[in-house]
């Protein structure tokens, strides 16, 4: 049966700092997505190189027609649970972009929480703070194709990281996957799989073609992509008032220490 927004999905996704929405997208629409994307491919890698990641904002192209993700931002139950789950404050952005798969080699992302492992000398008593604001971070991945290239840790969004978390990633920023240039593209692969597990309690979000997961993104997450495994996924972000004050405070912070 086709999404249907129910009362529920709040509570879930306040405990959890996650939930996916299973079979969102129309067939209809989801054919059209996959038309523009492939041009977004081909625009990624021209641009960006075989390994390309995403192509983002999608807007800023004149060879995308924008219609069929703007009829996906306007799916009404999609807006139901935005209204209802985030809050009527939280607006569509405009910098919805699509994920890709790498044309050559498997890779992963670090694990990380968004801005607190990608901002230097963000002070962690300060994104303690604001990630303990439900209101803030919330982002959607939204399969094109099956896909599990997102990780998580659910309940990590909104708590400080556990001694297990810690231990196995010490670092700021954590480590990556010790990939090196003589392993073969398999070897590259079990690597990255290896690397995705070794994160405690993390979980593979397994969506289905048309489902949208929404997540804070100050929960530890992962990337892991593999070239065989077609990926184009949806990636947008809704954002309310504090959200912009922050991308304001952290633009001008990265600046100064720049
Ligand atoms: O590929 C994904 O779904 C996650 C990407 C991500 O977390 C990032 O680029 O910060
Ligand atoms: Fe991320």
């Amino acid at each position: 049966m086709p999404f249907q927004y129910h009362d529920g999905l709040r509570e879930e996704y306040q405990t959890a700092g996650f939930i996916v929405l299973r079979d969102l997208i129309p067939a209809a629409l989801l054919t059209d997505l996959r038309s523009e994307t492939d041009r977004a491919r081909e625009i990624a890698r021209r641009e960006h190189g075989e390994q390309a990641q995403r192509l983002q904002p999608i807007y800023r192209y004149p060879e995308l027609n924008p219609q069929p993700f703007r009829d996906f931002l306007n799916l009404p139950e999609l807006q139901k649970v935005v209204e209802n789950v985030l809050s009527p404050e939280h607006k569509q952005s405009n910098i919805m972009g699509v994920l890709l798969e790498p044309a050559e080699e498997a890779w992963a992302t670090n694990w990380h929480r968004d801005w607190a492992h990608h901002v230097q000398n963000l002070s962690p008593e300060r994104f303690e703070t604001v990630k303990r604001n439900l209101r803030m971070f919330n982002q959607l991945n939204g399969a094109l194709y099956e896909d599990g290239s997102l990780w998580a840790v659910p309940y990590s969004h909104n708590r400080p990281d556990t001694p297990e978390e810690l231990t196995a990633f010490p670092q700021n920023p954590p480590s990556s996957p010790a990939i090196t240039p003589e392993m073969t593209s398999t070897e590259r692969e079990r690597v990255c799989l290896r690397y995705a597990r070794s994160m405690p309690g993390a979980v593979q979000l397994l969506l289905g073609a048309g489902d949208v997961a929404f997540y804070r993104a100050c929960m530890w997450h992962i990337g892991a992509y593999i070239p065989y495994r077609r990926r184009a996924t949806l990636h947008d972000g809704f954002y309310c008032q504090e959200d912009l004050d922050w991308q304001k405070e952290m633009k001008m912070f990265q600046e100064n220490y720049t």
